[in-house]
């Protein structure tokens, strides 16, 4: 646990903690949240799997952009990372046509700016992949933007640089995952600048919290496509007829063991490292 840290940010399912001026530790929980609410059972290990993940992804893109990974801390579910300042962005990168990409779609034939092809169906595979900012909104849910509203924010420039750096971050990433039987649908960045202005991925990279990953094998465009990690939950909400809001249900016990078991294979996958490895020794996903 962060000792003497000091809170200073929560998510839905992660915490931040200031451990000196130019640090911080993210802790993820085994919180899990479906139709944006989070349940009151946790899925064990899910914090750990989401830190490990993305520790890999770190280490995979070192190459293509600087991140702000420092350590994996020995319980696994910890990572001390550099302090920076935040883009006023989210950058998104979407391969396929999914949630707000196709709501946009199917009312303008657009998202963000882009014009996409007519006759799309939800959930098809996107010529390529599209950079489509969104704003932070600090409650409720965030806008697509275009490219000049994105430039706005951050500068022509820097905007350039950044839709370059995630298209390059989704592709290597999609490419490995998709070999291994994962299709990441879309996937949500953030980044920072360090002092030198240099910029840096910053807090997760290809999770299933912060991407859509989809079995391959049961792809099939003209539908939504079944969750990789979360589709016994959401299954199991739909079976209630919960009216998704707070508080949302427990979840029973099959369905917490078929969930753990798919963020663990997901994992096992994408790392090619066996997650009791992981649990003995974090930092082997670094290499
Ligand atoms: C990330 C967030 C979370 C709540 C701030 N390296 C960094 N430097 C400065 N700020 C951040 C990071 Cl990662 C930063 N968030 C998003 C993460 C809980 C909010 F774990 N907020």
């Amino acid at each position: 646990m962060p000792d003497t840290a000091v809170h200073v940010a929560s998510g839905k399912v992660r915490e931040i903690y200031e451990l000196g001026p130019d640090r911080l530790l993210l802790v993820a929980s085994d919180r899990i949240s479906t139709f944006d609410v989070v349940l009151p059972t946790e899925i064990p290990d899910k914090g750990r799997v989401l830190t490990g993940l993305s520790a890999f992804w770190f280490a995979t893109t070192r190459d293509v952009c600087a991140n702000h990974l420092l350590h994996v801390r020995p319980d696994g579910r910890s990572t001390e990372c550099r302090r920076l300042e935040m883009l006023p962005l989210e950058c998104i990168v979407r391969g396929y046509l999914a949630g707000s990409g196709w709501k946009d779609y199917q009312r303008t034939g657009r998202t963000s700016g882009h014009v996409l092809p007519d006759g799309l169906r939800e959930s098809d595979r996107l010529p390529e992949p599209i950079f489509t900012p969104s704003t932070k909104a600090l409650e409720g849910h965030d806008e697509n933007i275009d490219a000049a509203a994105a430039a706005a924010l951050v500068g022509e420039e820097r905007f350039r640089e950044v839709e370059r750096v995630a298209l390059e971050l989704y592709r290597v990433a999609a490419e490995h995952a998709a070999a291994r039987g994962i299709l990441i649908a879309d996937t949500k960045f953030e980044f920072g600048l360090d002092q030198d202005g240099t910029l840096v991925l910053a807090d997760e990279a290809f999770t299933p919290d912060s991407s859509r990953f989809w079995p391959a094998d049961e792809y099939e465009p003209g539908r939504p496509q079944p969750s990789f990690d979360k589709q016994y939950v959401r299954d199991y909400c739909e079976s209630l007829g919960w009216d998704k809001t707070a508080p949302g249900p427990e979840l029973p016990e099959e369905i917490v063991a078929g969930t753990r078991r798919r963020y663990v294979e997901a994992f096992e996958r994408l790392t090619g490292r066996a997650f009791d490895d992981y649990l003995a020794n974090p930092e082997c996903v670094l290499r």
